[in-house]
């Protein structure tokens, strides 16, 4: 042992001894506690949402935020001139980097890379130029896609089903409509019976639902049959495999489920909103 610390060793034993009873810890005193931190809400969501597909067979796959031209839209069979690949809606890094605008770009590594059958959803961060109440610039999805031999219409319609209805914890209605992705023939937009006033588009005390807008119905998912365009850009026989593929906003979902009115509060990191989720 080096001189100098048994030196300080022993001055140190002498200050504990000098010190005597008046010093005394008192044990039966509280600790002082390490205080705790708690899931963000847009973490439990996602959570959810993974645990119900993960119960359904599907697996969990991430990917890059900054994409390229090809994989957010090429491969996904927008076109040239569509809006969404403006400046204006994408927020580009340099020419041809930009933050992806959808997780799409992952299912397309995912079938670029891989062959069917495959059942994949994809969780992460998204980015488009839009900044208001129910718009922030930096948002989360859940999208997803199931392909194989004959994977049918119906399939989207049980698994996609089965997701609203346990995510929102009722046997509520489903509905869908038609709609248009260029990634997908037919498109669906699908509702769930609004959670709010339960579907009658106005409240208990006679007073109009303003979650749904008196409709009754909530937009959550857009879904459709993958394109046989999109399946030629992975490399598959579009004669050969079929599938569905999905998309939903994180937030959206969320602020339905516990009443919240500003996609805002999600980003602000306010502890007196954070510890309600604890
Ligand atoms: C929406 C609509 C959607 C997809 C996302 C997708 C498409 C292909 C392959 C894999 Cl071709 N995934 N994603 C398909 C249909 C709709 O999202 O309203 N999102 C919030």
């Amino acid at each position: 042992m080096p001189e100098s610390s048994s030196i300080s060793c022993a001055a140190h034993s002498k200050s504990i001894s000098k010190s005597g009873s008046a010093e005394r810890v008192d044990i039966t005193l509280p600790g002082t506690r390490r205080a705790r931190g708690s899931a963000h809400p847009l973490t439990l969501v996602t959570d959810e949402i993974i645990d119900i597909f993960w119960g359904m067979g599907f697996e969990i796959a991430r990917g890059p935020d900054i994409e390229d031209d090809y994989h957010n839209f090429e491969a996904l069979n927008f076109p040239k001139d569509h809006p969404a690949r403006d400046m204006q809606d994408t927020i580009f890094v340099s020419n041809n980097r930009l933050l992806r605008t959808h997780t799409s770009p992952v299912q397309i590594r995912a079938m670029e890379s891989r062959k069917p059958p495959l059942q994949v959803i994809v969780p992460g961060a998204v980015y488009r130029h839009d900044d208001d109440a129910t718009h922030s610039p930096m948002f989360h999805q859940v999208e997803g896609f199931m392909v194989d031999q004959a994977i049918a219409f119906s399939d989207l319609k049980g698994v996609l089903t089965h997701f609203l209805r346990q995510i929102f914890d009722r046997d509520a209605g489903v509905r869908f409509r038609p709609s248009f992705f260029p990634f997908t023939e037919p498109s669906a937009e699908i509702d769930i019976q609004c959670v709010i006033c339960g579907g009658d588009g106005t409240l208990r005390d006679g007073q109009s639902c303003r979650v749904c807008k008196t409709s009754g119905w909530l937009e959550i998912l857009g879904a459709g049959m993958i394109d046989p365009a999109v399946f030629k850009f992975v490399g598959y026989d579009p004669e050969k495999v079929s599938g569905f593929a999905f998309g939903m906003g994180v937030e959206r979902i969320a602020m339905l489920k516990y009443g919240i009115d500003d996609i805002r509060l999600f980003f602000q990191n306010d502890l007196r909103f954070l510890r309600q989720f604890a």
